[in-house]
């Protein structure tokens, strides 16, 4: 239990033996982007990270690695951009962790999370086909695909049912990745990662909303937070856990599509339990339900069979639920504490 006190650093992975290689990230100032870089950058790759033009930088959280990456402008709204990084960089491995990435926004901006999160796939993916179809690709794809579900749990082979513009972008890329892979002979694989995690999550996410709010109503700054559907189950695991497993998958002979996942469920309810008492709080004094934050339609029950990742990739997540959510309590109220001075 902390209350609004402490101070906390970032991490960065320890150099290992393995060959230099050359990746590509787009959405490299992402959450995932950021851990995927660091986790690169450990292994001895060389790191090109996509970054979008935007009026003021956003490189917060690749503030740390930001000297021993090269930063290079595209976007995949842009074909031609995408084939000029390829071309003017050559990696041997490209991650699209690009992607219009949160679900509500989708239903207000539906064409542009199409243009994003499932035409930008085809964008990139012939931009490999184009430039040197032996870069190995990695697509970020999501248990959103699964959506209603159709079975409990969900694995590599239970059919999509999305709930959301969102889920429907996905499906679409997962498809196209699908689809190169047979139709060009590419090594695109495509990842069908439930929701992760971390200190580095956007602030609109329930997690981090939870978390961060936490941190407010402990340092006096707020005393409700509003969420929208309590009920709602993820299965939550930790970025820094899930970007290991692209990694892995881009190490394989053969592409394939992979679920990860922790195989557990919790509810937002347990969320809130579990992360105001971090802060010594009790989250039925503070929280209350909105229904600006409910959804059109939901997605109640996710969780996954990650049994092939562990076999095939010999994955294995290190971090459990309970220490994720202490993890961005703490994080969290170390923020608020120094924005405080
Ligand atoms: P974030 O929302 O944190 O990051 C998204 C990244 O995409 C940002 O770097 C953003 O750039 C970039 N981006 C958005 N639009 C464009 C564009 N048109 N051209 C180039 N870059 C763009 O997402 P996460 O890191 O959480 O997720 C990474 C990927 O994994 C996403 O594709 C997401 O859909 C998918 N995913 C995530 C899961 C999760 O639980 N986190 C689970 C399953 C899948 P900018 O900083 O400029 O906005
Ligand atoms: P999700 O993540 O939609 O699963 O997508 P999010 O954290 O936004 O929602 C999870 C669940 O919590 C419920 N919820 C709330 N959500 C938000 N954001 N805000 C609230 O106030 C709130 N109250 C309850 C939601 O209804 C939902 O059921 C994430 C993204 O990272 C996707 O890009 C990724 O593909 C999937 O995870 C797997």
């Amino acid at each position: 239990m902390r209350g609004c006190t402490r101070a906390r650093s970032a991490t960065v992975a320890p150099v290992s033996a393995t060959a230099a290689k050359r990746a590509l990230i787009t959405g490299v100032t992402g959450q995932d982007g950021s851990y995927l870089a660091e986790l690169l950058l450990g292994h001895g790759y060389t790191v090109i990270g996509v970054v979008r033009r935007s009026s003021t930088l956003n490189f917060e959280r690749i503030a740390h690695i930001q000297d021993r990456i090269t930063l290079v402008p595209a976007d995949l709204l842009d074909e031609v951009s995408l084939i000029e990084v390829l071309r003017d960089h050559q990696p041997t491995e490209v991650y699209n962790l690009a992607a219009q990435s949160f679900v509500q926004t989708s239903w207000s901006q539906p064409v542009l999370t199409g243009e994003t999160t499932a035409l930008g796939v085809t964008r990139i993916l012939d931009a490999i086909r184009i430039v040197d179809p032996e870069i190995r690709f990695y697509q970020a794809s999501s248990s959103e695909m699964f959506g209603k579900v159709h079975e409990v749990p969900q694995k590599e082979t239970t059919p999509f049912y999305p709930r959301s513009p969102y889920g429907v972008a996905k499906v679409y890329g997962h498809w196209i990745t699908v689809n190169y892979r047979e139709s060009y002979d590419l090594h695109a694989t495509s990842g069908m990662l439930f929701n992760h995690e971390s200190p580095r999550r956007g602030l609109e996410f329930v997690t981090r909303k939870v978390s961060h709010g936490v941190a407010r109503i402990a340092c006096g700054l707020d005393d409700k937070l509003a969420l929208g559907n309590l009920d709602s189950q993820r299965d939550w695991g930790y970025a820094a856990d899930y970007v290991r497993a692209m990694w892995l998958m881009l190490q394989q002979d053969e592409p394939a599509d992979y679920v990860v996942a922790t195989g557990e469920t919790h509810s937002v309810r347990e969320l809130c339990e579990l992360a105001f008492a971090a802060a010594g709080l009790d989250w039925e004094q503070h929280v209350v339900v909105d229904e600006r934050f409910l959804r059109p339609a939901e997605v109640d029950l996710l969780v996954g069979d990650a049994t092939k990742a562990h076999e095939t990739l010999g994955w294995r997540r290190e971090v459990d639920f309970p220490h994720l959510v202490e993890t961005m309590v703490e994080a969290d109220l170390d923020l608020v504490r120094a924005q405080l001075g």
